[in-house]
């Protein structure tokens, strides 16, 4: 870890004002006013730029998807028609960094604020940990209820729930069926932690008892199905999909429907990620038809997303890929963090193409705050940065600087700066540091079906309700080749599949030159002193300001079977979760307390005899 120096918060986050102030040079700020001046001279009287109303936003959250698992990544083992169609159509963020799991990544994308300023750098939440992102942080539904959105939360939580005030409802949605804690069973809507098991399914402050039996893909898209019929087109509605899948538990549609689609997958557990997977991209196909029936789509924004890179290996392991990409969920290296996302919207000026500009999962509130109409001073001071502008005229930059994270209980920590990476540490000694996960490409792999593509759920919305040609097949191969990450030309495949020839960070600190080896097999940390040095001090600006991780013990008054076998808020705002994290350490501290005061007493009475 980085030595620290000790500064203020105060000086701190003054400095982090000017300089995200100063992020964009005088050159971009130049060429983005001459850009804005051009399409704004050419775009006058064009009607599909004319937008009076805010924007429907969509975000299509998935969990633990691994960059390998999406046909625009170039492999064609799991078919995404639906997810191809949304990325070709609109934006492939290619360089879309997200944080190393579930509780990081979504406190990080609601707050806009890297998770170490509020001390959720570590592990995600466990059941009946009592922890949430602060309460006096404002968060994304929040801002856009300011602007008059319809706020729905449908699927995944998993930033809290030990009070009433930390749950959606409470937090900026006004409405939410979903479950609170990591994952549930896909048909039981049960979750496990330790010895406690209980139903975790809610809708609104209540448990939504009778709804299992259904598939948690299906359940969660008929939700959403369900908001968009009922919702009023004239007012703005952000809704938030955060689906289970593709994480574990590999539970798998009962239908078979699919099962010759995937034949070409000798795994079986692979083969049961894949229809998880099939099943997200037919969700997305549904959400989208539906926004086209309710003429919802011509004014809306998707946003798909994963929160952290497949567990190939190791616990929650889901088969997901992150192949050519080295690590997996949970660690720092890009399997893990190089999150597949892609954006489209009738608003963005400059689509169908592959973007390589830096993103990270905390821009998503500043960037769509901005394209519903709100005042960025309203945010006060956050880490990301608004990326609209640019991300709808294709050109310019707005962050050169990516804080990946800094844990101070793992020793781990990462930051990208312009084309370098520096990664300090590694998990369980480098176990999820490898290249893992099927490559999806070879004999057995079909032919991508750019027609599926082309005659999906996605494309035949935008051609039937927004009248304008979809991109066609030579464009998809085109935007899939782009999209497709190579690795270093000289590399071999017996260096590439073997995990020992891959430089350790563990033990030594590696840089990386990403531009031209994204796979992440050289270290050049010895070549490049004065980029170790500017990354070094960019990690101790953030180390200096770093709240120290709150996690907590599991408390076991959160038991289900204290709660009608149902796993729900188990203290009130007002109770002191810090004093006595469980009954078991009420105990200890009341054991120890004990000894001490016989201590005392037996010295005290021996001084006096
Ligand atoms: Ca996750």
């Amino acid at each position: 870890m980085t030595a620290v120096n000790p500064r203020t918060m105060m000086i701190m986050t003054t400095m982090t004002r000017r300089r995200r102030g100063q992020s964009l040079s005088s050159l971009g700020r130049l060429a983005l006013l001459l850009c804005l001046v051009l399409i704004s001279t050419t775009s006058m009287g064009r009607a599909e730029v004319q937008f009076d109303a805010p924007p429907h936003i969509v975000v299509f959250m998935a969990d633990d998807l691994g960059w390998n698992d999406v046909g625009f990544h170039g492999s064609t083992q799991i078919p995404t028609p639906n997810i191809d169609a949304l990325a070709y159509n609109g934006i492939i963020l290619n360089r879309h960094y997200v944080q190393p799991s579930c509780t990081p990544t979504r406190a990080a994308f609601l707050t806009g604020k890297y998770p170490i300023r509020m001390g959720m750098q570590g592990g995600s939440i466990l059941g009946g940990e009592p922890r949430g992102i602060p309460l006096n942080v404002r968060i994304l539904p929040e801002y856009l209820q300011g602007l008059g959105y319809d706020t729905k939360l449908i699927g995944k939580w998993h930033v809290g729930y030990h009070t009433p005030q930390h749950t959606p409802n409470r937090r900026g949605f006004d409405y939410f069926l979903g479950f609170y804690n990591s994952y549930v069973g896909y048909y039981d809507y049960r979750y496990s932690q330790a010895n406690m098991s209980g139903f975790d399914m809610h809708m609104n402050d209540h448990p939504a008892y009778g709804t299992e039996g259904s598939y948690a893909t299906d359940l969660f898209t008929d939700t959403a199905l369900d908001v968009i019929t009922r919702h009023d087109p004239m007012r703005p509605l952000y809704m938030q999909i955060s689906h289970l899948a593709p994480h574990a538990p590999l539970d798998v549609p009962y239908e078979n429907v699919f099962d010759e689609e995937f034949r070409h997958i000798s795994e079986p557990n692979r083969r049961a990620y894949a229809k998880m997977v099939s099943k997200l991209d037919e969700s997305l196909g549904r959400v989208v038809s539906s926004l086209g029936d309710r003429g919802m789509l011509s004014n809306s924004i998707i946003l798909f997303l994963t929160d952290n890179g497949g567990a190939p290996i190791g616990k929650f392991r889901n088969w997901g890929s992150n192949w050519p990409l080295r690590g997996t969920k949970y660690t720092l290296y890009e399997g893990g963090v190089r999150g597949v996302a892609a954006i489209w919207s009738p608003r963005l000026l400059s689509k169908g193409r592959v973007s390589d500009q830096l993103i990270h999962v905390t821009d998503w509130l500043p960037t769509l705050y901005s394209a519903a109409g709100g005042d960025l001073r309203d945010l006060g001071p956050i880490d990301g940065v608004n990326q609209w502008d640019v991300l709808s005229i294709g050109t310019g930059n707005v962050r050169d600087k990516i804080l990946l994270n800094i844990d101070e209980v793992t020793k781990t920590e990462a930051a990208i700066y312009q084309r370098f990476k520096l990664v300090r540490g590694s998990l369980f000694k480098g176990y999820y540091d490898s290249v893992e996960g099927e490559t999806g490409r070879g004999r057995y792999a079909p032919i991508y079906n750019t027609t599926k593509i082309k005659n999906s759920a996605v494309s035949d919305a935008i051609r039937q309700h927004l009248g304008v040609p979809v991109t066609q097949e030579s464009g998809m191969w085109q935007l899939q080749s782009q999209a497709t990450v190579l690795c270093r030309p000289n590399m071999t495949n017996t260096h590439y599949n073997n995990r020992y020839s891959l430089a350790s960070c563990n033990e030594t600190e590696c840089l990386f030159d990403l531009s031209v080896d994204p796979c992440e097999t050289n270290n050049i940390a010895k070549s490049y002193p004065r980029w170790i040095n500017e990354l070094d001090l960019y990690l101790e600006k953030y180390g200096n300001v770093m709240v120290r991780q709150l996690r907590q013990s599991v408390d076991y008054m959160a038991d289900p079977r204290r709660w009608n076998y149902t796993w729900q808020p188990w203290l009130s705002v007002y109770d002191s979760v810090y004093a006595y994290p469980n009954a078991a350490a009420a105990i200890g501290t009341f054991a120890v307390c004990a000894h001490m005061g016989l201590v005392l007493l037996i010295v005290s009475l021996r001084a006096f005899i």
